[in-house]
């Protein structure tokens, strides 16, 4: 990895901002919470600003209660324009949410440090490997190469972080690497068992009701090779389960042999459609999230739906039909 340019970035500012994409997930908040201690090592002014609160599961890293949120309350610091933009796990700015709308205009530069598949000319000015496993892999070898000490809270945070972007050390961008930095970040005092429980073992009553409710609507196309489900609001209104915790819904198609890719599209709590699209074996569903303005992993990917689901889900059925 070329960390020239994220070296020159840091030195060239005092006082950061960063941020992830917007329903921050794990990697996002774990990479932030890293990078934020490894600036103020270096001692750097930085905070954290994201569109949405963290998910409850993932607050447990945040020890020093700095990972904040915009909201109706949110102070800018006055000399913004002083400050530089660390945007993490995403490359493209629009998936910061409405905060980039605030933010951007008036920060002096953003830099990005991120691993999903990109279109864009950006990775030669900033820190994109698409092939890293999470972005929290490329935040702890930058921070070594600042030579900044990995205590046992980024540890938990970066450990973390991987632990939720490999789906627990399996998903294809897994490597050697991976596991080299896991095992580094464990002998630093990260419990393994303690973080898979507090990440995966904190589901509430809610959340469980919920999921039977869009397990309901499970459909098979194109000989069960895809499974679609639907969340409406409607459903996390009866159940009292929260949008964030659907996340992992769109997994449990996947256990059957005979599915390849998964399709959930899912309203939040505001009527927002989104759709997210996860395969195995070759099938690349970024390609099809990108031809409906979406993004991300050759394997894990999704999209905003700009129309109403009748009109949206033919036409992801027409695209999909291509593959099959
Ligand atoms: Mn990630």
């Amino acid at each position: 990895m070329e960390f020239q340019n994220a070296l020159n970035f840091i030195s060239k500012y005092e006082k950061f901002i960063i941020c992830a994409h917007e329903s921050p997930d794990g990697d996002a908040v774990g990479s932030e919470f890293a990078l934020l201690q490894g600036l103020k090592h270096l001692k750097k002014e930085a905070i954290i600003l994201n569109n949405d609160p963290t998910p409850e599961n993932f607050t447990f890293i945040d020890t020093t209660n700095e990972i904040g949120y915009f909201d109706e309350d949110t102070q800018l610091p006055k000399d913004i324009d002083q400050y530089g933009l660390f945007i993490l796990d995403t490359n493209d700015t629009a998936n910061i949410g409405e905060i980039s709308e605030i933010l951007l205009p008036k920060v002096k530069e953003y830099f990005i440090i991120d691993h999903h598949e990109d279109d864009s000319d950006q990775v030669k000015d900033n820190l994109i490997y698409k092939d890293a496993s999470s972005t929290a892999e490329i935040i702890y070898l930058l921070l070594k190469e600042l030579k900044v000490k990995i205590t046992s809270e980024i540890a938990d945070a970066l450990y973390m972080a991987i632990v939720y972007d490999t789906g627990s050390f399996i998903y294809p961008k897994t490597t050697a690497r991976t596991f080299e930095i896991a095992c580094d970040l464990v002998s630093k005092g990260v419990i393994p068992n303690r973080i898979y429980s507090k990440v995966y073992e904190t589901d509430s009553i809610s959340s469980i009701k919920l999921m039977s409710q869009v397990l309901s609507t499970l459909e098979m196309e194109f000989n069960n090779q895809v499974a679609i489900q639907l969340m409406s609001k409607e459903m996390l209104k009866k159940t009292g389960g929260k949008y964030e915790e659907s996340r992992a819904f769109i997994n449990i198609p996947l256990k059957a042999a005979a599915i390849k890719i998964s399709v959930f599209f899912k309203e939040d709590e505001k009527g927002v459609f989104r759709c997210s699209l996860r395969s195995k074996g070759s099938y690349d569903v970024c390609a099809i999230a990108r031809h409906f303005g979406g993004g991300g992993h050759k394997t894990a990917a999704g999209f905003k739906c700009t129309e109403p689901l009748d009109k949206i889900k033919p036409k992801l059925l027409a695209k999909l039909k291509k593959e099959f």
